[in-house]
């Protein structure tokens, strides 16, 4: 094998502005500002994976991603080798936060090992099954809209599950959405909220209420998890799983939730816990006996192909559709084949390491470093 000691770690900042901004409870997203995170090793493996900032949930920003793997984590892990991956963690973990940053680290890393092992990571991490059946996230916008957005993901790639954001208005706008979706597709389609933190919990239970015919079949983040007993008390009421996204980030919030009764399912992002913490996850969640669903972090190609990656290599991640197409809504990329979605499912790669190839030029013209 050759040498895996890794020599630098380079954080590249890149701009893709969006066709159509996704907007939801906790902010909106109209230009892709990631970071590429390169991991060369001394062999000469270049190992790379995405981190998308998003300052409303982790208090990220594309710049503070930048510093933090310049300053701390890119010198941390420089001179060790690419299967130290414990050894990272404890170093990478003496900083607090900084989750994406954390996790494009560790899935670059993976990238490395994948490619010295000539092997996909997809098979390392477990390689359940070649695709993952995927969910769409539908953002804020006028029912008729989104109802013609759902309609497009159909008939252009098959995709019949469908998260619904809510937590603006509950009783007028959202629930509104969710019934026009229903009525539209009948019981052709698969419907799920995500309300970012935007109802009370009150409102959430109302609206739940309102719902009642609607054929949920999970319910995500309605209200925030701080209003604790609130929290807790919708959670009992709550006829599906309940699903912690932002409540539930580290094993030990999830731990937290699970127990304490404000959360009966777990959303896994590799965009957060990379694959290594997001295998630590997903085995709790699997030990407490809560579902878990793949979540999407507004990724673009390279995120995407991370989440499938990881999604289709486990079993109970394989089980529900994963959310892997908002990409879509970007208006480029940096891969040099594009993903896609055919008949409502994304297969994970093939190739050894992520198989991911970039299209160098797309970076030269979408990198804010030069
Ligand atoms: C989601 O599931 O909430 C929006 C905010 C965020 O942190 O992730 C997205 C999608
Ligand atoms: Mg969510």
């Amino acid at each position: 094998m050759s040498d895996l000691t890794i020599e630098s770690v380079e954080a590249i900042p890149f701009a893709i502005p969006y066709r159509k901004a996704l907007r939801f409870a906790s902010g909106e997203v109209r230009t892709a500002e990631h970071v590429l995170l390169r991991v060369r090793t001394a062999g000469g493996l270049l190992g790379q994976a995405e981190a998308p900032p998003r300052p409303y949930t982790y208090g990220e920003t594309q710049a503070s991603i930048v510093a933090v793997v310049d300053q701390l984590f890119g010198p941390a892990l420089v001179g060790t080798s690419a299967l130290d991956r414990e050894e990272h963690r404890a170093r990478l973990s003496r900083t607090v936060g900084n989750p994406t940053a954390k996790a494009a680290l560790d899935m670059a890393v993976w990238d490395v090992l994948g490619q010295a092992l000539r092997q996909p990571v997809h098979r390392l991490l477990g390689g359940y099954a070649d695709s993952l059946r995927v969910s769409h996230m539908l953002g804020f916008d006028r029912p008729e809209v989104m109802v013609a957005e759902a309609q497009r993901m159909i008939d252009e790639h098959g995709i019949t599950t469908f998260k619904v954001k809510v937590g603006q208005q509950p009783y007028t706008l959202d629930v509104a959405v969710v019934r026009a979706l229903r009525e539209e597709f009948g019981d052709d389609v698969e419907l799920y909220v995500d309300g970012n933190r935007g109802w009370t919990a009150s409102e959430s239970a109302r609206a739940l209420a309102e719902m009642a015919d609607l054929g949920l079949t999970l319910a995500e983040e309605l209200n925030p998890a701080d209003d604790v007993l609130g929290r807790r008390w919708l959670v009992q009421q709550c006829p599906v799983p309940f699903v912690a996204d932002e409540s539930a980030t580290t094993p030990a919030e999830v731990t937290r939730e699970v127990l304490g009764g404000s959360a009966t399912a777990v959303s896994v992002k590799t965009a957060r816990t990379g694959f290594s913490e997001s295998q630590r996850v997903l085995h709790l969640a699997e030990g407490l006996g809560v579902e878990v669903v793949m979540g999407n972090q507004i990724d673009g190609q390279v995120g995407t192909l991370c989440s499938v990656i990881f999604g289709a290599a486990h079993r109970s991640t394989s089980r529900r559709a994963g959310e892997l197409s908002n990409f879509l809504d970007m208006s480029d990329d940096l891969l040099a084949e594009p993903l896609t979605i055919t008949g409502g499912r994304m297969a994970a790669p093939t190739e050894p390491g992520l198989g991911l190839r970039l299209d160098e030029d797309k970076l030269t013209r979408y990198r804010q470093d030069r």
